[in-house]
């Protein structure tokens, strides 16, 4: 029933679309009603950008864009799944010539008989803890894809103690009920904020190995932030001060454009 019909109708009606329907001045109306759309969209795209331009920023981002990131964050952190792992690989699978990149906070050498990572509990009273200390915990090796933001990533190999198991040794679980952690190198040039939920992840560690010997001294030496769940920004290399907090804490590259969260 159906086809004999629509083919008459589709006859019917392409008789009913005559030549002059297609007329200059029908071609003239339609454009003359294009440029004027194509117009109204190039202002309106002009408004806005000025509009990003002019706004007053919020953490070295405009505003509006801020606001963009912002909810990315919270679309990000609300789909995190605590329990949820990224992907390891064997040992061997690990690059032997692993990449250095970032040196903001890495001047100079570090001294291991001076160093001691500063674990601030509470204002007034921050825990001193050696390098020795920290590797009488139980280590974890991870083989993981290392990925930066810049757009490579890289099979390394990194062994050091899970924050986690950090956290519950040194008696921290009431501060690790905050919503951040922060760490900040030992000359204050660089430091992250890292949301609770991933810091306390089971991959994330204090790590003061790489390829089964110490960091060397540009990979963060003596302890440096391995966090799988998140882009390299986050693995903060020299650690010197850890703190807990409900805000967020500083991020040197949330300051300047990047997502806060950083997650993958
Ligand atoms: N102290 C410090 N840590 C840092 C950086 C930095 O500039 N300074 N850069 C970060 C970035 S962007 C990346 S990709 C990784 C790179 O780690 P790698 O040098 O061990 O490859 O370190 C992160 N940690
Ligand atoms: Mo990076």
């Amino acid at each position: 029933m159906y086809p004999p019909l629509k083919r008459n109708s589709l006859e019917k009606n392409s008789h009913q679309l005559p030549e002059e329907e297609l007329s200059s001045k029908s071609i003239a109306r339609k454009t003359i009603v294009s440029f004027v759309v194509l117009i109204l969209l190039a202002v309106a795209g002009w408004m806005i950008f000025n509009k990003v331009k002019t706004e007053p920023k919020l953490s070295g981002t405009p505003k509006p864009l801020r606001q963009v990131l912002t909810v990315n964050e919270k679309v990000f952190s609300a789909l995190f799944d605590p329990g949820k792992k990224v992907k390891e690989y064997p040992i061997d699978a690990a690059v032997k010539k692993v990449r250095v990149n970032g040196n903001a906070g890495m001047a100079g050498v570090i001294d291991t008989a001076t160093w001691r990572l500063q674990v601030v509990r509470a204002i007034g009273d921050t825990l001193q803890v050696s390098l020795e200390d920290i590797k009488k915990l139980p280590k974890k090796d991870i083989v993981f894809n290392f990925k930066c933001i810049e757009g490579w990533s890289q099979v390394t190999h990194w062994g050091g103690v899970p924050l986690s198991t950090f956290i519950d040794a040194y008696q921290l679980t009431g501060q690790s009920q905050m919503n951040y952690i922060g760490l900040i190198t030992p000359d204050k040039k660089y430091y992250v904020g890292i949301d609770m939920p991933s810091a306390l992840h089971a991959q994330t560690l204090l790590c003061y190995e790489m390829n089964g010997a110490p960091l060397p001294m540009n990979q963060g030496y003596p302890l440096r932030l391995i966090i799988p769940v998140k882009y390299g920004i986050k693995h903060l290399k020299r650690i010197g001060t850890l703190f807990f907090s409900n805000e967020k804490p500083a991020d040197y590259w949330a300051e300047r454009g990047y997502d806060y969260y950083a997650g993958h």
